[in-house]
């Protein structure tokens, strides 16, 4: 792998940009080496400035279910730029994209845009204490929810990669009001509850982390939460950032059949641009200015592009079959790597929920974060680099998801697991 543009450009750029990334885990510091510089995307494949192809499981860490450039897309995206990019004004597509989301997501019955992941977990749990006039949150350790200041406490994906479970900068007074759970773990749960009486806004969590690696629920986990949070007048939030419109055509709360009280979205449902959403039951969402008296605004929420792109990908979900095909395409995948992983005699465990996966070096089970951390990280780095070399992008951390899309094909998928192999050879 000849990567020479790649390094020029990356000791340039970290002249001007803290790292030279503008988000710390596209850094491969947790892998070590240089980031190749990507110049184009086309499908499931995409190119660096060097000129080398890869097979793309990364998918822009989630928006990109349809793949690179799909047509619809960007026939959307010219034609909406030819009429205006931003108006800071209503718009109908606004309307188009809104009820979308409500249709597939039971809990959402009415739903506020915003730019970002972060931006849109951040205003949940403001909206949270503004409805119930508590303060206090549970998370749980190995979930990433964006960067907001009271989110960032033993926090997943980049947190966890650089080993900054609580970040510098926020301060005790934001970080106490934040109680840390273990995932798959009720009763860590239920001692919050007990020591802190009437006081918990909310619960919110990844209903499917992937920001640990992916670690599907426990069985009865999600009812249980739904449960004590009813119990005690505790709002539930479903983070589903990665897995709204991903793990099936209503979320992981249609998949696992438990209704939150607001759900967070973002990635897919702007189609590769940028984009977060925060919706819930009518009561609570009648709380948010102008209709009540819990702040949030931006002046890109709902923009034309973010929304045209949004619409043309959640239509193009909801052709008959699509999620079967994602769920099959990674099944082919997922049993393709753990039968290559166990020629290898490499002690590996994968977890997968629908079209996201993550292979932990880890003889398994990996049921939650410390069964995760378990994991030899060493190996993963050695793996990921010498995927790159077959021409495979992955996330360079194994604390992050992997993601197959409509766009890749049986070809793809035998071609990935044959370079696998040969991967894993070289690791000996
Ligand atoms: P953004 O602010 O990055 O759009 O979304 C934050 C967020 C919220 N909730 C969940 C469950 C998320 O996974 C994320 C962001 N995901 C990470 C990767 N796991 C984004 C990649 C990055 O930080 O560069």
């Amino acid at each position: 792998m000849q990567l020479s543009k790649s390094e020029s450009l990356f000791a340039e750029a970290q002249n001007y940009i803290p790292g030279g990334v503008n988000s710390p885990v596209r850094s491969f510091k947790a892998v070590g080496g240089t980031p190749p510089f990507i110049a184009r995307g086309q499908g499931a494949h995409v190119w660096d400035v060097d000129g080398n192809e890869y097979i793309d499981y990364l998918g822009s860490w989630g928006p990109l279910v349809l793949g690179h450039s799909h047509p619809a897309v960007v026939e959307i995206l010219k034609k909406t730029a030819e009429g205006g990019t931003s108006f800071g004004a209503p718009i109908e597509q606004e309307v188009v994209l809104a009820k979308l989301i409500c249709s597939g997501l039971p809990s959402v019955d009415s739903v506020r845009l915003v730019s970002s992941g972060t931006e849109a977990c951040m205003s949940a749990i403001r909206m949270a204490r503004a409805f119930t006039g508590r303060d206090k949150i549970i998370k749980f350790a190995g979930c990433y929810h964006g960067h907001a200041d009271g989110l960032l406490v033993k926090a997943g994906s980049g947190a966890l990669t650089h080993g900054i479970p609580t970040s510098a900068g926020v301060p005790e007074s934001y970080a106490r009001e934040t109680l840390v759970a273990e995932y798959n773990d009720i009763e860590s749960v239920e001692k919050f509850f007990l020591a802190n009486p009437k006081s918990i806004a909310a619960i919110i969590l990844e209903p499917v982390a992937g920001n640990m690696g992916v670690v599907p629920p426990a069985d009865g986990f999600l009812q249980e939460i739904r449960k004590i949070t009813q119990d005690n007048g505790t709002l539930l939030i479903f983070d589903e950032v990665i897995t709204g419109f991903r793990v099936g055509p209503n979320g992981a709360q249609g998949l696992f059949g438990v209704t939150p009280d607001i759900t967070t979205m973002g990635k897919i449902i702007g189609g590769g641009l940028p984009v977060g959403a925060y919706g819930g039951r009518k009561d609570i969402m009648d709380v948010v200015a102008p209709l009540g008296a819990m702040y949030q605004a931006g002046t890109l929420s709902g923009n034309p592009l973010a929304v045209s792109a949004g619409i043309i990908t959640l239509t193009e979900l909801q052709k008959p079959g699509t999620f079967e095909r994602l769920d099959t395409l990674s099944q082919r995948l997922t049993e393709g790597l753990t039968d290559a992983f166990h020629k290898a005699e490499i002690p590996s465990t994968i977890n997968r929920v629908g079209s996201m996966f993550t292979g932990f070096f880890n003889p398994g089970p990996v049921a939650g974060l410390s069964d995760a951390e378990a994991s030899d990280t060493e190996m993963y780095g050695r793996y990921f680099h010498a995927m790159q070399e077959q021409g495979v992008y992955i996330a360079p951390s194994q604390f992050e998801a992997g993601f197959v899309s409509t766009a890749h094909t049986e070809a793809d998928i035998d071609a990935t697991i044959s370079k696998v192999s040969a991967a894993l050879i070289s690791l000996r």
